[in-house]
């Protein structure tokens, strides 16, 4: 449907996924005149629905005239902001929002907010145990899946939120203030979508920007160039790290089976070795940071541990799917960038057959060759990558290019001896085969659980 002309002022709602439907629901709902519109014809299926709400909507296509005469637009979050509708309509004086910061407008709840390139999902389901086992109440939500409106409109009250914030909404937003944030990692991802490493790193820093002296900022030691962005920050600072040689004085110290927190309130070594659901180092950074958000709000440590105990590790995340001839078959399709599939390797000493591939980010794959080299006997390389991870791999170990999932685990297990790990950690994003990554690893699943004895 076409937009009638419209004689109000309007916001534009772009992009009518997750995020863009809960908008102009959100923004309908308080009384705005909200046009929605997306490009993709499929998407005709909410048409309906939103009419009956008063939202005028365009949908399998975009008409640059309705981006023109809008007077504020708010594009979903997937939507780059180079995207030619948007520009033109910004240059010809539109307003430009964004989800984050029509989220802030309305939010009086304090919020814990969980960024870094991986480990965010864990961090943040994590801290939402935690929460619950202190007695709260929190709303969970962000890029994890439910958009942060969604808390605005719920019925139940939440008395704290804690929202996964991904780059991509941290580019557009001139509010958003958390409570406490936490910086888990910063490495190679969306490369597709920056200009270069340096502004996918300056987004992530942007979420302390606005933070004052009342606000946390929990930070991991390790990364690149933390001294120097820690000084323009107002915010009391925590840090953690598994790697640093200099001990934290104010956060927190990780062992190989411990975790030092050390703050003003709390002085406690948490042994690790009975959180059986957080495998890894990456995963006690995750515990962390967690803790130290949670004490940073104000939470109490004997709730927050024994929240953390509830905690159970999430589908696709290095997911042991089954054990067959002795050969374990793991599901990390989350693992979307190279540094995730680094900290997947560190859980094996060796004798890994990788399934690695898919959809490129400007993914440089070299990253991986040092530790291909000492845990991974071969590669199975699939997706749209294939033939970019052969020419990468070609001195390091076997490749083998497949041309589907199936034949990736088939291939996988006729190479495969007892004592062997068959792991899916592409290293890049799924859409090229996928509707997304949780599509992938079950598709991975369902051909493993075909898979007999030998
Ligand atoms: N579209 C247009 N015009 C365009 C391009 C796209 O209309 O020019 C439409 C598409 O047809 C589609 C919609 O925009 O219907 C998609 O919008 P979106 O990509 O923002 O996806 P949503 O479904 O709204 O999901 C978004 C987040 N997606 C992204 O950031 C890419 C979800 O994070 C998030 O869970 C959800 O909002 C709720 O907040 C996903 C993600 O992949 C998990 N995030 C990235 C990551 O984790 O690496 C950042």
């Amino acid at each position: 449907m076409t937009v009638k002309k419209q004689t109000s002022p309007y916001f534009l709602v772009i992009g009518l996924g997750t995020s863009g439907v809960s908008m102009a629901r959100f923004l309908r709902s308080k009384g705005e005149t909200v046009v929605a519109t997306d490009i993709d014809a499929s998407r005709m299926n909410i048409e309906k629905q939103l009419n009956k709400l008063g939202i005028q909507t365009e949908i399998g296509f975009h008409n640059q005239q309705t981006f023109d005469q809008a007077e504020i637009l708010v594009p979903s979050p997937g939507i780059p902001l180079t995207n030619a509708f948007i520009r033109t309509a910004v240059k010809r004086g539109v307003k430009m929002t964004s989800e984050l910061d029509i989220f802030t407008r309305y939010n009086t709840l304090p919020v814990i907010a969980i960024t870094g390139t991986n480990g965010k999902t864990t961090t943040t389901t994590l801290i939402g145990e935690m929460l619950k086992g202190c007695g709260m109440n929190p709303f969970v939500g962000g890029n994890i899946g439910t958009p942060l409106v969604d808390q605005l409109m719920a019925k139940e009250k939440a008395d704290v939120v804690v929202a996964e914030i991904s780059s991509f909404q941290l580019d557009i937003s001139t509010l958003f203030k958390p409570t406490v944030g936490v910086l888990l990692n910063i490495s190679e991802d969306h490369l597709d979508r920056y200009e270069n490493y340096g502004a996918y790193e300056a987004s992530k820093w942007s979420m302390f920007k606005r933070q004052e002296s009342c606000d946390a900022a929990v930070i991991n030691q390790s990364i690149k160039g933390i001294e120097k962005a820690c000084q323009k920050l107002k915010s009391t600072i925590f840090t953690f790290s598994s790697s640093s040689d200099i001990p934290t004085k104010q956060g927190a110290n990780i062992g190989s089976d411990y975790i030092e927190i050390i703050t003003k309130t709390v002085h406690k070594k948490i042994p690790t070795i009975g959180l059986k659901e957080l495998h890894g180092t990456h995963n006690r950074e995750n515990m962390a940071a967690a803790v130290l958000a949670c004490l940073a709000l104000g939470a109490d440590i004997t709730g927050i541990l024994k929240g953390a105990l509830t905690f159970k590790n999430l589908a696709h995340r290095m997911e042991h799917i089954k054990t067959i001839d002795q050969i374990s078959f793991y599901d990390d399709s989350k693992a979307t960038n190279t540094d995730a599939v680094v900290r997947a390797l560190e859980c094996f000493k060796k004798n890994v057959i990788l399934i690695l591939g898919g959809r490129e980010k400007n993914t440089d794959f070299s990253l991986l060759i040092k530790e291909v080299k000492t845990r991974v006997k071969t590669i199975i390389a699939i997706g749209e990558s294939k033939e970019h991870i052969k020419d990468t791999f070609k001195n390091t170990c076997r490749v083998l290019a497949v041309k589907t999932m199936e034949e990736a685990v088939h291939t996988a297990f006729d190479c495969a001896v007892a004592q062997d790990i068959v792991l899916l950690s592409p290293a890049c994003a799924s859409f090229d085969m996928y509707e997304n990554y949780a599509h992938r690893g079950k598709d991975f699943a369902t051909h493993v659980n075909a898979l007999g004895n030998r």
